[in-house]
C-alpha cells in the first residue's frame, strides 16, 4: 500500500493552488471529489460501498488523508481499487497543495478520485483541496443541530450525504428538519440520504456521481470556443458603426459566456463584448477568467483600453486574449503584455 506523508504547503495562495489542480485534474479527465466529515460519519464505509456498486462502471481512485494510522487505505485496496494514504502528520485539513502531492503520488488515471478529507468539520470547509465536488457527510447519530454549529461546511458543500439511515429508528434525528436547516443555508445543495450498509438510497447518490464526472469532462475544446465567439457577432446591437463584435470568456473550470457589443445613440454609452461577457458570468456569480476569445466580421478586434482594465479586475492568472475571424487566423497574447504593469488585483509588475 502506497503511503505519503504530507506537511502543510507554504504558498501564499491556496485559493490559487486550488484552481490550478482542478483546471489540470479536468484536463487529465479527472472528476476529484472531497468528502467531509466527522470522523465515524461512515465515509470509508461509504467509499467501500461506492467502490462495489459502480466500481465496473468508472475508474475510481481514493486518497485517505488521515493524522497517522493506515486502515482506510488498506480498507480500499482490499476492494482493489486504487488507493493511497496520506498522512497529514498532525495537520486537521486538506490544502490543495497536499491535495496535489498526494494524488500524483499516487498515479490515478482518468475517471473519479475520492479524497476522504481529515475527520472534522470545521477547517476542510475553509480550504479548498482543488476538489470539482464537495461532498459532506452526516450521519443520524450525530444529530440533526449540526447545520446550526457548522453553517460554513454547509454553505461549502455541493452535496450532503445524510448517512446511517438504517439506523434512523435509534436516533432522535428528524431528517425534514435537516433538510430545512440545510437548504436555508444552501439552497443548491443535493441532499443524499443513504444506508451504505443496506444500500438504501444509494442509486441516486451513485448516479448524480456518474453524471458529474461525465460534465466534467466535457471542457471546451479551442474550436468550440471560437465558434461560440463567432456565433455571438449575431447577437451585436452595432447600428451606427455596423462593426459587429463577440466574445467567448471562459472560466478555469472550462465554462463559456458569451456576449456581444452593443451601442447607444448617446456613443459613449456604449458596451463592448468583452465587458457584456464579463457581465454576463458575473450575473451567474463567477469572478474569474482564464481565457476570452474576441471575434469579429473580418480582421481582428484587440479590446480597448477599459475592456483591458476590466478583464484585468477578475483574470485567474495571467489571461489568455485570442483575437480573430472568419477570414484571420486566430492569435494569442497574454494580457499581461496588452496592460503592462496593470493596476488591480488581477497581473501586475
Ligand atoms: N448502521 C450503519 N453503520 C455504519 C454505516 N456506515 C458506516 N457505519 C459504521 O460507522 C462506523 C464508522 O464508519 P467509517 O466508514 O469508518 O467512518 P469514517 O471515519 O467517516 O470513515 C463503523 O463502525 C461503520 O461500520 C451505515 O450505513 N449503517
Ligand atoms: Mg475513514
Ligand atoms: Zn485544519
Ligand atoms: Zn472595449
Amino acid at each position: 500500500m502506497k503511503v505519503i506523508s504530507l506537511s502543510r504547503s507554504v504558498t501564499d495562495s491556496n485559493d490559487r493552488d486550488a484552481r490550478d489542480l482542478r483546471s489540470a485534474l479536468r484536463k487529465k479527465g479527472v472528476t476529484l471529489v472531497n468528502i467531509m466529515s466527522s470522523p465515524g460519519s461512515g465515509k470509508t464505509t461509504l467509499l467501500s460501498r461506492i467502490i462495489k456498486d459502480v466500481g465496473d462502471r468508472v475508474n475510481i481512485g481514493v486518497m485517505e488523508a488521515d493524522i497517522a494510522s493506515d486502515v482506510d487505505a488498506a480498507a480500499i485496496e482490499k476492494l482493489g481499487a486504487k488507493s493511497i494514504q496520506a498522512h497529514t502528520g498532525g495537520m486537521c485539513h486538506m490544502d490543495a497543495g497536499m491535495t496535489r502531492a498526494a494524488f500524483e503520488a499516487a498515479g490515478f488515471e482518468s475517471g473519479l478520485v475520492f479524497l476522504e478529507n481529515v475527520g472534522n468539520l470545521i477547517c476542510p470547509a475553509e480550504f479548498d483541496t482543488g476538489a470539482h465536488v464537495n461532498v459532506m457527510m452526516l450521519s443520524v447519530s450525530e444529530g440533526d443541530d449540526k447545520p446550526l454549529k457548522y453553517p460554513l461546511m454547509f454553505q461549502k458543500s455541493d452535496a450532503l450525504v445524510i448517512s446511517k439511515l438504517d439506523a434512523l429508528e435509534y436516533f432522535d434525528f428528524e431528517l425534514d428538519r435537516v433538510r430545512e436547516r440545510a437548504l436555508k443555508l444552501n439552497p443548491a445543495l443535493r441532499i443524499f440520504p443513504v444506508s451504505a450498509k443496506t444500500g438504501e438510497g444509494m442509486d441516486a447518490l451513485e448516479n448524480w456521481l456518474l453524471e458529474t464526472s461525465r460534465d466534467n469532462e466535457e471542457t471546451m475544446t479551442h474550436e468550440e470556443c471560437i465558434s461560440l465567439a463567432l456565433e455571438a457577432l449575431n447577437n451585436s446591437y452595432s447600428p451606427y458603426s455596423h462593426f459587429r463584435v463577440g466574445a467567448c470568456l471562459l472560466t478555469p473550470e472550462g465554462e463559456a459566456f458569451t456576449g456581444a457589443n452593443f451601442e447607444n445613440a448617446s456613443f459613449g454609452a456604449t458596451i463592448c463584448a468583452e465587458r457584456c461577457a464579463v457581465g454576463n458570468a458575473i450575473a451567474h456569480s463567477r469572478r474569474s477568467f482564464s481565457k476570452i476569445y474576441i471575434s469579429c466580421d473580418s480582421g481582428y478586434a484587440w479590446p480597448c483600453g477599459i475592456c483591458r482594465q476590466v478583464l484585468n479586475e477578475f483574470s485567474s492568472g495571467d489571461m489568455e486574449v485570442w483575437v480573430g475571424s472568419k477570414d484571420s487566423p486566430w492569435q494569442m497574447k497574454h494580457l499581461s503584455e496588452m496592460l503592462p504593469n496593470g493596476f488591480g488585483p488581477g497581473i501586475s509588475g
